[in-house]
């Protein structure tokens, strides 16, 4: 039975990364729902019936956990999927918020995210649980998703772009910041430069795969280390530009299937 991954898009490959790293012998299914993109703008009803309907889909593939690989959706879906589903499922906000509160050093952590992370509140929501003590300041970066997607992670043009929407971080204090969408990893050089070096990445899709982890082994869902792993990956978009920043994220040859949004 394979681990299943779910996003928006491209985003949830810097989540399958690290999980490859540190499980490199379990099966794994991933679903970019690219037609659909962005989450951030959509409504908390529309991304919970699209992460209702790709759920369903990989569970029909014999998912034995669902892992959302998408801050929007673990803000918007999280808590329904969990109710919905008899299989667990994982978010990246929770183990996100605990690194980003085990890194700091003055208790004042930045989150960039989608608008619609940011409008829900839910990385507040999770800091605030663990330590009342941590200022959150947040900032929405709505354009950086698409200049993912469309490849714009490595010119100057595209550092100039990123450093002028970062500017506000300038005007903080913070000593950390969560990348708070998972299409952001791809682009970390170039927010690393635009906010400087003093101020510590947080990255929750290396969080979650020690997640990932403790609940394979709590549910004893674990493969067999001799297995030879068999991993899928679906797109709703374009299978071209999936397969051409797949593989050079993953670095390795991707070739996805196309999924059609009218079957999920
Ligand atoms: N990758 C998704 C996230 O982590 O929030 C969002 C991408 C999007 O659809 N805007």
């Amino acid at each position: 039975h394979p681990i299943g991954f779910m996003d928006s898009g491209l985003g949830g490959l810097t989540v399958v990364k690290e999980a490859m790293k540190k499980l490199p012998h379990e099966n794994m299914v991933f679903l970019g729902d690219e037609a659909r993109l962005p989450y951030g703008e959509k409504t908390a009803k529309q991304v919970q019936t699209f992460a209702k309907q790709i759920a369903k889909f990989q569970i029909k593939k014999g998912i034995k956990i669902l892992v959302i690989a998408c801050n929007t959706a673990t803000a918007q879906a999280l808590p329904m999927l969990k109710r919905e589903l008899n299989i667990p499922v994982i978010g990246v906000i929770e183990p996100g918020s605990e690194m980003a509160i085990r890194t700091t050093k003055n208790n004042q952590v930045g989150v960039i995210a989608t608008n619609g992370t940011v409008k829900n509140g839910a990385y507040l929501r999770a800091i605030k649980k663990d330590d009342p003590n941590i200022n959150l300041y947040s900032l929405g970066c709505p354009e950086f998703v698409q200049m993912v997607e469309h490849g714009h992670y490595s010119s100057n043009d595209d550092q100039k772009k990123v450093s002028k929407d970062l500017k506000p971080i300038h005007k903080t204090h913070i000593d950390t910041l969560i990348m708070g969408c998972t299409h952001f990893p791809i682009m970390q050089n170039l927010i690393q430069k635009a906010v400087g070096k003093h101020i510590k990445l947080v990255d929750p899709g290396i969080a979650i795969t020690d997640v990932i982890v403790d609940v394979l082994s709590d549910y004893n869902l674990a493969v067999d280390p001799n297995n030879q792993p068999h991993r899928v990956f679906y797109t709703t978009g374009d299978v071209n530009n999936f397969d051409r920043i797949a593989s050079d994220w993953l670095k390795m040859p991707i070739h996805a299937q196309h999924v059609n949004v009218k079957e999920l």
